[in-house]
Formats: C-alpha cells, sequence, structure tokens
C-alpha cells in the first residue's frame, strides 16, 4: 500500500458474519464503547460475544507472531478492539516492544468494573511495553482500575506497572492531525474554490444559502458520544433567546452513519433527523432558510474541509471524547485565522485547546450562550484565539504523536538490553563466588 506507490504492506484478516457480529459489534461496540464513554448508555455484555472477542483477537495476534523477522519486533497495537492482543504477542514473543495505543477514554474502576472480564481486559493490556492514552486523566484512571482489580506494583512517580515480572509504562500521548502542507514554491497557486472565500462561496451556493448567512459546521460520525442531539438544542435555544438570528444562521451537520447495525445507533438517527425536523419546522427564517441542514452522508477528506473554511463557527460538543480530530481539523484549515471553535469540556481536545469557547454540552443554556458569542465575536478576536491554536495542533501534529511513542519504545529497548548485558555479565561473577 498505497498501490500506486507502494510503501508497506497491508494483512488483511477475514471475519464472517457471525464473527464481526460478536466480536466487533457486539462486545467491542455494544460492550466496550459505552462502557469506556460517559454518555449513559447501557453497555451490552454477553458471553457469546466475549468468545468471538477473545478468538478474534487471537486470530489477529497469531497473523503479528507469524509475520514477526525477528525475536524482538516492535508491535504497535490500536485500540479498544484490540485489548488482549498485546499479551497474546507477549507469550508468544517475549522479547518484542509492544505499544499499544487506546483511543477512546478509560473510565474510573467502578464504571470498569462492570465488565464481566474485567481481569481478562485488564491481563491483556498489561502485556504492552508501552501503553499509551490521550490524556494524562485517562492514564490516572487505569492505573487506579488495576490498582482495584489486580494484584500489581504501581509506580505512580514513574507511571509504570509491574505485573508478572514484566513493566508496563503508561502515558498520555495526545493525538494530533497531520498539517496541511504549503504548496511548493513555484507549484500552481491553489483553485479558487479552496480559497476561503472560495469556500465561503461555493459552499453556501450549493447548500442553497444567502451568500451572507451565518455558517456553523458539525462533522461527526453518528454516534450517541458526539452530542448532536445537544448541539440542535443549543441551536434552538439561541433562536428563541435571539430571534433575529432566525433565517440569518444554518447549522450545517455532516453525519457519517456509523454501526448502523445496532438499536441505539438506529434510535439515535430517528432522534436527530425528528429533532432536526421540528427545529426547522418552528424556526424556519422568514427567507426560508432553515436553521439545521442535516447531511447523514460520508464526505470525502477535500469536501469536509472546504465545509471548515466556509464557517463561521465549528461546534464539537461530544458529551465524551478521548480527543476529537474535527476540532484539530478546524483549526489547521483555517489559515485566514478566522472563525470559532466551540469545544465540549469533555473532550480530551479541551485539555490543549484553552483558547477554544469551552463549554458543558449537557447546559444548553450555555452553549446556546457560546454560539450567539461565536457569531458575533469581533475578527480581532477570532484572531487571537485561532493564531495561538494553530500554534499548538502545527506543532503538536501526529508525527510528533508517533515519534513521542516511538522514543519511549527506543528507550525502553535500549534499556532492556544494557540490562540483559549487566545481567549475563554479572551470572558468571555469581557462579565464581558461589563455588568459593
Ligand atoms: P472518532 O470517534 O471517529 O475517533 P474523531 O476524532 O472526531 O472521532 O475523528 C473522526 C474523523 O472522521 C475525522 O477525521 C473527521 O473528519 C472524519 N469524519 C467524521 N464525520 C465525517 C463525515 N460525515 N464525512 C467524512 N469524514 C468524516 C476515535 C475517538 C476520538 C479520537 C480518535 C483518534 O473516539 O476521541 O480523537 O479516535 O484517536
Amino acid at each position: 500500500m498505497p498501490p500506486d506507490q507502494p510503501s508497506y504492506t497491508l494483512r488483511r484478516i477475514w471475519l464472517s458474519r457471525e464473527e464481526e457480529a460478536g466480536y466487533y459489534y457486539g462486545f467491542a461496540n455494544e460492550g466496550l464503547w459505552p462502557l469506556c464513554h460517559i454518555a449513559h448508555v447501557r453497555p451490552v455484555f454477553r458471553t457469546t460475544d466475549w468468545e468471538y472477542y477473545e478468538a478474534i483477537n487471537r486470530r489477529f495476534a497469531n497473523a503479528v507472531v507469524a509475520e514477526a523477522r525477528t525475536d524482538d519486533p516492535v508491535v504497535l497495537v490500536q485500540d479498544y478492539h484490540f485489548a488482549l492482543v498485546p499479551r497474546m504477542v507477549r507469550e508468544a514473543l517475549p522479547k518484542a516492544t509492544i505499544i499499544t495505543f487506546w483511543h477512546i477514554p478509560w473510565p474510573n474502576p467502578e464504571s470498569f468494573g462492570i465488565c464481566p472480564w474485567r481481569e481478562e481486559i485488564l491481563e491483556g493490556l498489561l502485556g504492552s511495553t508501552i501503553l499509551g492514552f490521550h490524556t494524562p486523566f485517562h492514564c490516572k484512571n487505569f492505573l487506579e482500575t488495576v490498582d482495584r482489580y489486580l494484584e500489581t506494583r504501581i509506580e505512580h512517580e514513574a507511571s509504570t506497572i509491574s505485573y508478572g515480572g514484566a513493566l508496563t509504562q503508561v502515558e498520555s500521548y495526545p493525538i494530533s492531525i497531520a498539517w496541511p502542507q504549503a504548496p511548493a514554491p513555484g507549484a500552481p497557486e491553489i483553485d479558487e474554490a479552496d480559497t476561503v472565500a472560495g469556500c465561503r462561496r461555493t459552499i453556501r451556493e450549493s447548500c442553497n444559502l444567502p451568500p451572507g448567512q451565518l455558517l456553523g459546521i458539525g462533522v461527526d460520525r453518528l454516534d450517541y458520544t458526539k452530542g448532536i442531539i445537544e448541539r440542535f438544542e443549543a441551536v434552538e435555544r439561541m433562536l428563541e433567546l435571539h430571534p433575529e438570528m432566525a433565517g440569518r444562521f444554518t447549522l450545517v451537520q455532516i453525519a457519517a452513519p456509523s454501526r448502523s447495525s445496532l438499536d441505539e445507533y438506529q434510535l439515535l438517527e430517528t432522534r436527530v433527523r425528528n429533532l432536526a425536523e421540528r427545529i426547522n419546522t418552528r424556526h424556519a427564517g422568514a427567507g426560508g432558510a432553515m436553521p439545521i441542514l442535516l447531511k447523514i452522508e460520508q464526505h470525502g477528506a477535500r469536501e469536509v474541509n472546504r465545509y471548515y473554511r466556509a464557517a463561521d463557527v465549528c461546534l464539537v460538543t461530544s458529551l465524551h471524547d478521548g480527543m476529537n480530530l474535527v476540532a484539530k481539523e478546524f483549526i489547521a484549515s483555517r489559515d485566514d485565522e478566522l472563525g470559532v471553535l466551540i469545544l465540549s469540556q469533555f473532550t480530551g481536545a479541551a485539555r490543549e485547546l484553552h483558547e477554544a469557547l469551552i463549554v458543558n454540552p449537557y447546559h444548553v443554556e450555555q452553549s446556546a450562550g457560546a454560539l450567539y458569542r461565536a457569531l458575533t465575536m469581533p475578527a480581532l478576536e477570532q484572531r487571537e484565539r485561532m493564531r495561538s491554536m494553530r500554534t499548538l495542533v502545527h506543532d503538536y501534529n501526529v508525527f510528533r504523536w508517533a515519534g513521542h511513542m516511538l522514543l519511549d519504545a527506543a528507550r525502553l529497548r535500549r534499556r532492556e538490553r544494557v540490562m540483559t548485558k549487566i545481567r549475563s555479565h554479572s551470572r558468571p561473577r555469581l557462579r565464581r563466588a558461589a563455588s568459593a
């Protein structure tokens, strides 16, 4: 991959329909996903799903072991679909350096304790050399969970867990995005349609909105953790408090269908559609411009970027989110240094993007107030905030994220090699001392 410029090999692992239903939709997405997010959706745990989860984790681990060319490879395991893989790989390749990154939040010990296979999940993850989360808070929750349910030695200062003679380093590595490349000197200018002015014009035209329409944008997978209902309610409340905005403001919500074979997600889609319709009926402006334009479909990255650049405000109102990359993509897209980010305090991104308008999405009045403030914010203040956030996202991009994990892994590998050497030097001396 990629086919036109091959630089790495992708090995695909096949699942049957039943395996996909039990392992992916079942244990991972009806069990672990709601378990780790505080969104008040009950996790569902079924023994059959767990059995599929174990079996599929084993299949992936076996594939990794079969691909290994040395007895100490560096293995990167990603996300909650593979909690058991680190231990399984470790058993076959004891000298491997295994980096695991958990992309979603880690809950507190009480919440995690609901999982009937909590010990197995923890033991699985502790097969890792390094276990990464987005925020120090998720690391702290993990350490406390391990402390509650397993017999281990935890060094809080070093953030390490010693279990069964092996050490796991638990660290925070806030993920980010690839900063957009500036055109190379001499390269053709970007299309007019991709300039901020071009995006503002064409997106409004394609949405049948007047040229001066104030535009909000929401981009999410259609997931109950993303706070789409709460976002629509905030729009409605803002229009009630500021009726002069009716017809002048539209929120374009781009929602990618996700996990739609699960009841909870079908229910959410119906609720989202109905609420948008109700708000549009009640608050349509005199000119006919709707407050909410709902597009339940996957868009290309270039098109999403055009929406970001066309918007006056981007709304990220997740009820809980490991990081949230939409917030960072919006910032990266705004080389004009304008536009306002409204950001939920329950995202990992809120730990870094302090110049966003931070809101509690459960508090509809507060979000409505932030939306009005964003729409009336002077350009000077928008610039100050945007400039500061752009510096941060530019500097802490996804390459830094990967680089930090790899540097830590290299440091631990070096330390392990030195310790092995010291042990092999001191063994003969110990034997001599014993025989003397
Ligand atoms: P997600 O829950 O998927 O990721 P997020 O970080 O926002 O959430 O990433 C979503 C990505 O999908 C973004 O790149 C966005 O542009 C894209 N996207 C969303 N809707 C789209 C649409 N309709 N059309 C096209 N693209 C769309 C999980 C965790 C997050 C964590 C990431 C990365 O839940 O908390 O930030 O992993 O670790």
